[in-house]
């Protein structure tokens, strides 16, 4: 797994669309298995990417954006739609995980704590996770369940981007100011901000962005030691 530390240029690329070297062209994109439980998930000897964030945030559409395909995961108004670990293969390479929203306010307290024990567990003990994509509506001030979640990356030591989601929706000095507002929050715990992309699935900012960032990473993939 790879440190945050390992992650030294944190800018913004949203005016530098050549910085990555890599560029990823997507050739296949396919399900493969939902799951609640941690034993039947596929073997971890594929790169894998988890996609998280506050129910509702875009986490599906951002999916279905990078792979160009749009039913590809479920996306819905309603939050709360996707409820297990979904992984998709791409380019029969590496594996995307989308995982159920956190901070949904209907959900009951048990459901709450069942998630919160399995998505935990997920992403403490996954090998072959490499980096943990956390999505952030960037129409919002900072979120009190972000950055907690942000802090609770960072004390396991588990490398993870910020991706600021539906940057569509309002102009660009406002989706600047709520970055720089959580940049300022998080620098309250860590001591750089970590890297960051802004993106809307409507207009595919930030695709080549991601893309490239995965695609750098993937380079270096080395399978690791699991028991099987
Ligand atoms: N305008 C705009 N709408 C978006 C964008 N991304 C997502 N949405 C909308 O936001 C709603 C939620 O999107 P989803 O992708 O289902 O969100 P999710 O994070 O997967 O939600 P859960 O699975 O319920 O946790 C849908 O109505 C999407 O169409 C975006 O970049 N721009
Ligand atoms: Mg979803």
């Amino acid at each position: 797994m790879k440190q945050l530390s390992d992650f030294t240029d944190f800018s913004d690329f949203r005016t530098n669309s050549n910085h990555y070297l890599c560029h990823m062209i997507i050739k296949s994109a396919e399900f493969i298995c939902s799951n609640t439980q941690i034993s039947k998930l596929p073997p971890p000897v594929k790169a894998e990417y988890a996609f998280i964030g506050r129910s509702n945030v875009g986490k599906s559409s951002l999916i279905n954006m990078l792979t160009s395909k749009k039913g590809l995961a479920k996306t819905s108004q309603t939050p709360g739609k996707t409820q297990l670990i979904n992984h998709f293969l791409i380019n029969d390479n590496w594996y995307i995980v989308d995982l159920p929203g956190y901070g949904y306010a209907r959900a009951s307290k048990s459901k709450k704590a069942d998630w919160s024990k399995f998505i935990h567990t997920y992403l403490d003990k996954r090998e072959s996770l490499q980096c943990v994509l956390v999505l952030i509506d960037s129409r919002l001030e900072p979120q009190k369940i972000d950055l907690e979640f942000c802090n609770w990356l960072g004390e396991k030591g588990l490398s993870f981007v910020l991706v600021f989601t539906k940057a569509d929706k309002q102009s660009n000095l406002k989706t600047d100011q709520n970055v720089a507002l959580f940049k300022k929050a998080l620098l309250a715990t860590f001591d750089d901000m970590p890297q960051y992309f802004i993106t809307s699935s409507e207009t595919q900012l930030g695709r080549d962005e991601i893309l490239g960032f995965i695609g750098s990473i993937n380079q270096n993939f080395e399978i690791p030691d699991y028991k099987s």
